[in-house]
């Protein structure tokens, strides 16, 4: 069977774009491959947090990812840190990494921009991310496509790593979602919907109220044409809903087209809103029911176990390959 990894980092409420590019793919995917998804809070302290409301953020991940259908008996669901050997594959990774491409990668860019103060771990993260990836094997890593860059890197340094130490890691392959890889900001169409952005009404969360949901549809950027098209360069908002509401429902861009067909924006958004809370409330009775429970914590438990075992013997090999420790 082919592995999969990925990883949502807990830097606050999920939104419908991380649901939708990232963790909506992932219970499709645990049917056919043997996956590992993770709680990346190493990647999360780059940038300073809140230490209480970190941990509370990691837990509601935690439910966030089995509510929306992750099976912790199929899938393994763990904490990064609880696995020791993702930091210690990272530094091996950093070991190979150059500056230079450490500071072309756009999200560093991004983050850093303008910022004082900027961690060194802001520039080394994606060494950080291609060993969470490379210690178990990984064959695909579904994500966004905000994360294409950090993935190429990734099968960059485990060709270099392989050239230089003798096969030893495997190189992942990347997979995007057709629908909706990058959902956009309800508030500016043409940036990314991002969970760390401070406009409240640019992004749905996936604990929204249904009457919040439907206040931040309402107030969504559209256009003045008054007909619902998909021209992702012409009507940048209305295709940004569209492509929502058809990950959402599960009927076709086309089929969503021809629904809305003589009908103005306000019947669009209701229309919208309705399919978001629809495929939300299941979700979200699920998550109030694990938040509290201690089912949670016997699943990150064995999750870490599994995970634990997977991962060090994957280091041994790398670290026996670059000749650090004694070989045993
Ligand atoms: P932050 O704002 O803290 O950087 P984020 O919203 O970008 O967070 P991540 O934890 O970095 O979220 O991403 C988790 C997953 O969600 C990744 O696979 C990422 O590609 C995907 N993702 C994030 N934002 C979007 C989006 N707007 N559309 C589609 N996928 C997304
Ligand atoms: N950098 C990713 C989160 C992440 C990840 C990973 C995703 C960390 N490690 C490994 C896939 C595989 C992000 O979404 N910002």
């Amino acid at each position: 069977m082919k592995t999969i990894f990925s990883g949502v980092q807990p830097t606050g409420t999920v939104t419908i774009g991380n649901y939708i590019g990232a963790i909506k793919q992932f219970t499709e995917l645990q049917e056919e491959y043997d996956c590992r998804f993770c709680i990346v809070d190493q990647h999360a302290i780059t940038v300073q947090q809140d230490p209480d409301e970190l941990t509370k953020t990691i837990r509601s991940l935690a439910a966030i990812y089995i509510a929306s259908g992750i099976n912790p008996e199929k899938s393994t669901l763990f904490i990064q840190s609880e696995v020791p050997a993702h930091a210690q594959a990272g530094w091996m990774m950093q070991c190979i990494s150059y500056i230079g491409e450490l500071e072309r990668m756009t999200q560093f860019k991004d983050k850093s921009d303008g910022k004082e103060g900027v961690s060194a771990a802001l520039l080394t993260y994606p060494p950080l991310m291609a060993a969470d990836i490379l210690i178990y094997n990984t064959n695909v890593v579904p994500v966004g496509e905000d994360q294409k860059q950090h993935v190429e890197l990734t099968r960059d340094l485990a060709e270099r790593f392989n050239k230089r130490y003798g096969e030893v890691l495997t190189i992942p392959e990347i997979r995007i979602p057709k629908i909706g890889a990058r959902i956009k900001s309800l508030q500016d169409p043409l940036k990314k919907m991002s969970k760390s952005d401070p406009n409240q009404k640019g992004t749905i969360r996936i604990l929204d109220t249904p009457n919040e949901i439907e206040k931040k549809i309402k107030s969504a950027v559209t256009d003045s044409d008054g007909f619902v098209k998909f021209d992702e360069t012409n009507k940048p908002g209305v295709s940004n809903l569209l492509t929502i509401e058809s990950a959402m429902s599960g009927v076709s861009i086309a089929d969503l087209e021809a629904k809305y067909e003589g009908l103005g924006y306000g019947a669009f958004k209701a229309g919208v809103a309705e399919a978001i809370i629809g495929h939300l409330a299941p979700v979200q009775e699920r998550y109030t029911e694990l938040l509290h429970s201690s089912e949670l914590d016997v699943h990150l438990d064995r999750g870490a176990e599994k995970a634990n075992t997977i991962a060090s013997a994957t280091l041994k090999k790398m670290e026996s390959a670059m000749g650090i420790g004694r070989r045993r």
